[in-house]
């Protein structure tokens, strides 16, 4: 690892910190929620907290990655030897990718056979993407980034085609009160999903050494807080919603 400025070192460090806590804190406001929807969406719900409590554990393990290598003596920062560990981001988001795909379908409430295909496809080809994703992350030349990179696009492009176009017929057989909100947790997946592959080619620009490991954290963490933790509170804001439509007042239980 390269050397940082203690302003680099220090604004990585807060953002992987206050991240953990939004991600806890999501985490409690998904799973009490359930008490809020009906049953056909307690499981939206729990596979909502589900993926922020892995990614809270994620991040405080990242964030002690981050602290061990470093080492600050007097605000001065250099590498301590110990390399960073870009490996809990990845395990992090091959098992949070898919699950956000399902909580998607989830609330949409689909027929049982529906919601299995889409699942199983759409989860397949997300744990793909992030398995193509990984050597080009890792990789300490660009020939090898951009390879990997491209390979993992083909079936993040499929996903997002999915989105569009598989769900679109679905989206509009959703009660009236919902379709917008069902709409902006698409279109707020689909925004922040496109942001990952864009904090991947920060280093095929001509910025080199720290600003590349700052500008690459930074830049996941914010997707990972929207992609989480804001289509997360969405999600929840819908179940309720369809729950008041469909449940009446017996949503509650
Ligand atoms: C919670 C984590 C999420 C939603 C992560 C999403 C990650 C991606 C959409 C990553 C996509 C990538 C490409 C399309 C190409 C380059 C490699 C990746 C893995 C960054």
């Amino acid at each position: 690892m390269e050397n940082l400025t203690f302003g680099q070192y220090s604004l990585v460090y807060n953002a992987f910190s206050f991240t953990f806590a939004t991600m806890a804190a999501a985490t409690l406001f998904l799973w009490l929620g359930r008490s809020q929807v009906g049953p056909a969406y307690k499981t939206a719900l729990t596979i909502s907290g589900l993926v922020t409590a892995i990614a809270a554990y994620h991040y405080f393990r990242i964030f002690q990655s981050w602290e061990g290598a470093y080492s600050v003596e007097g605000g001065i920062v250099t590498a301590s030897g110990y390399a960073f560990n870009d490996a809990y981001r990845y395990v992090d988001w091959l098992l949070t990718v898919p699950l956000l795909l399902i909580e998607l379908i989830l609330v949409m409430r689909l027929s049982q056979e529906e919601t299995v295909s889409k699942s199983i496809k759409l989860g397949s080809a997300a744990a793909l993407m992030i398995v193509l994703g990984y050597p080009g992350e890792i990789a300490t030349d660009i020939p090898t980034r951009v390879l990997w990179g491209t390979l993992s696009a083909i079936p993040f492009v499929y996903i997002m085609w999915q989105l569009f176009a598989g769900l679109g017929a679905s989206i509009n057989n959703q009660p009236e009160n919902v379709r917008e909100l069902v709409k902006k947790a698409r279109l707020l997946t689909f925004a922040s999903w496109g942001f990952y592959p864009i904090v991947y080619m920060i280093p095929y620009t001509n910025l080199s050494g720290s600003d590349v490991t700052v500008g690459v954290q930074v830049g996941y963490t914010i997707a990972d807080l929207i992609a989480k933790a804001g289509v997360g509170v969405l999600i929840y804001m819908i179940a309720v919603r369809k729950s008041q439509a469909e449940y009446g007042d017996k949503a509650h239980g």
